[in-house]
């Protein structure tokens, strides 16, 4: 079938089998030891949450279903325009598919699927116009959890729950509402870096033929026919464009449980609050420059350190000192380190690779050649700092320089398209929370005292 719910429903029954028998025969079963260190270091490596689509093992990186990247770059259906390209990059929407089900779908299916989130992706009225009297100086990624929020008014759950529904028909309607968010995304992306950089023109049209990251990039104004193009891209820039965020949002559409966003997706989800509210929450946790918004962070790094140096950005040593300069006045180097990771990023490498795989763009590039040259310097500065557990780069600190290059220079708008590619996973997640009829969450804290008389 060509219907993703009805797909999902084929693989229900078993899943529920499976989580039945763990919740019965398992639930007293220990896996970790809680230690006050952890109460007190944001439960650093607890494995509290249940997760089921990706995880992150600290050597190899993120995996979906148990796949690498590179598997799933492999396997997972591309744009029906570009088969036989072998430059073209997964779908974002082949990923939701395979988060959601664990299903590798077809290309006929994925054809279907980016039809209909094309055909529901129209914002509604009330959105566009509360958009458009925000002040240009709002940051963009409080712009898009507003207007995320804003679409709780399109709920079905939402109004489902007030009429009184069974709690095991919950996610039939979180499901409709995950569908209609993820769709509307691209168009809230388009009006918000319409609103914010170019006084509210119209940049694009969305394509009812055309895959989910082809409308983002028409919206912004990124492709050759159906967006006015104010780049000035070449079609074979257009297309490395759009390819480009169809890389960078597949990769960062889900990286296990624990991280803040998808945390707090979870989170909020878990009181029955609706996935417009419960996705909203986890943006604004990534609106945090720990978090996603070290993809802005970044690429104003790289820019400010390519200037101080002035032309020396081969010099090691003109890098290595400015390097612990900013250390020494005790900030931290964007793109760096990570929670559970203690190797490269594999989304890092796979974003390298794009660039390198385009050595027209890229070889002349010096600012994607200042963020490869930083990544064999950094780890060995940040080592000897010795603070960090991971000195080796995270996804964030290469994808901005990419998008930089091909015009987007927006920095403040990197991490809005972060927020459009991260709904894939937690909301995925969140069907299958109310598939499992998962309980609130509300862990137990402690105070001061009882640490200290421990
Ligand atoms: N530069 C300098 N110091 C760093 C550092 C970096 N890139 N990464 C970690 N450290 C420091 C921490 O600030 C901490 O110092 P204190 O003991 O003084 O508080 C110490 O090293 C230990 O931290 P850690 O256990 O290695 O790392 P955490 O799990 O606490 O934090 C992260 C992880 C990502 C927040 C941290 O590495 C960081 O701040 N990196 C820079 C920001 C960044 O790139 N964030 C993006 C992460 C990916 C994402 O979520 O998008």
């Amino acid at each position: 079938s060509s219907d993703l719910k009805a797909v999902l429903k084929t693989v229900i029954p078993k899943k529920l089998r499976l989580f039945e028998h763990v919740k019965k025969d398992l639930s007293s079963h220990q896996i970790d030891i809680q230690t006050v260190g952890s109460v007190i270091g944001g439960m650093r490596g607890n494995k509290a949450m249940f997760w089921d689509a990706s995880s992150v093992d600290p050597n190899k990186g993120v995996t979906f279903h148990g796949l690498s990247i590179e598997e799933c770059q492999d396997i997972l259906p591309k744009s029906k325009m570009e088969l036989n390209d072998p430059k073209s990059e997964l779908l974002p929407e082949s990923m939701l598919w395979f988060l959601l089900t664990g299903c590798i779908p077809s290309q006929e299916q994925i054809d279907d699927f980016s039809k209909t989130l094309a055909e529901h992706a129209q914002l509604p009225e009330y959105v566009n116009k509360v958009l458009d009297s925000l002040p240009k100086s709002l940051h963009p990624m409080t712009q898009l959890s507003i207007a995320i929020s804003l679409l709780n008014n399109e709920s079905v759950f939402a109004k489902a729950y007030e009429r009184g529904i069974p709690k095991d028909e919950a996610w039939e309607y979180v499901f409709e509402d995950v569908i209609n968010l993820i769709s509307k995304l691209p168009a809230i992306v388009g009006k918000i870096y319409s609103n914010t950089y170019y006084n509210g023109k119209e940049l694009g049209v969305i394509n009812k033929d055309k895959d989910w990251s082809y409308n983002l990039s028409s919206l912004i104004g990124f492709t050759v026919d159906d967006s006015i193009n104010h780049k000035n891209l070449s079609r074979s820039q257009s297309k490395d464009f759009v390819n480009l965020v169809r890389l960078y949002c597949a990769l960062h559409g889900d990286h296990e449980g624990g991280n803040v966003s998808a945390h707090a997706t979870h989170l909020v989800g878990s009181s029955l609050s609706d996935p417009y509210l419960s996705y909203s929450a986890g943006i604004q946790g990534l609106a945090g420059p720990l978090h996603g918004l070290a993809a802005q962070e970044v690429v104003r790094f790289i820019l400010e350190m390519k200037d101080t140096l002035d032309g020396e950005v081969d010099n090691d040593a003109k890098i290595e000192e400015y390097l612990w300069k900013r250390l020494n006045s005790k900030r931290v180097i964007p793109g760096y380190g990570h929670g559970v990771l203690r190797k490269p990023d594999p989304r890092f490498t796979a974003i390298i690779k794009f660039g390198n795989n385009r050595p027209e763009e890229f070889a002349k590039d010096r600012n994607f050649q200042l963020v490869k040259k930083l990544s064999q310097i950094a780890p060995g500065v940040l080592a000897k700092h010795g603070k960090t557990k991971n000195p080796f780069p995270n996804v964030d600190s290469s994808s901005g320089i990419l998008f930089y290059h091909y015009g987007l220079k927006e920095t403040l708008f990197f991490t809005v398209i972060f927020g459009a590619s991260r709904s894939l996973g937690p909301l995925s997640q969140l069907i299958w929370d109310r598939i499992y009829g998962l309980p609130i969450e509300r862990p137990t804290s402690m105070d001061l005292k009882t640490l200290a008389s421990l």
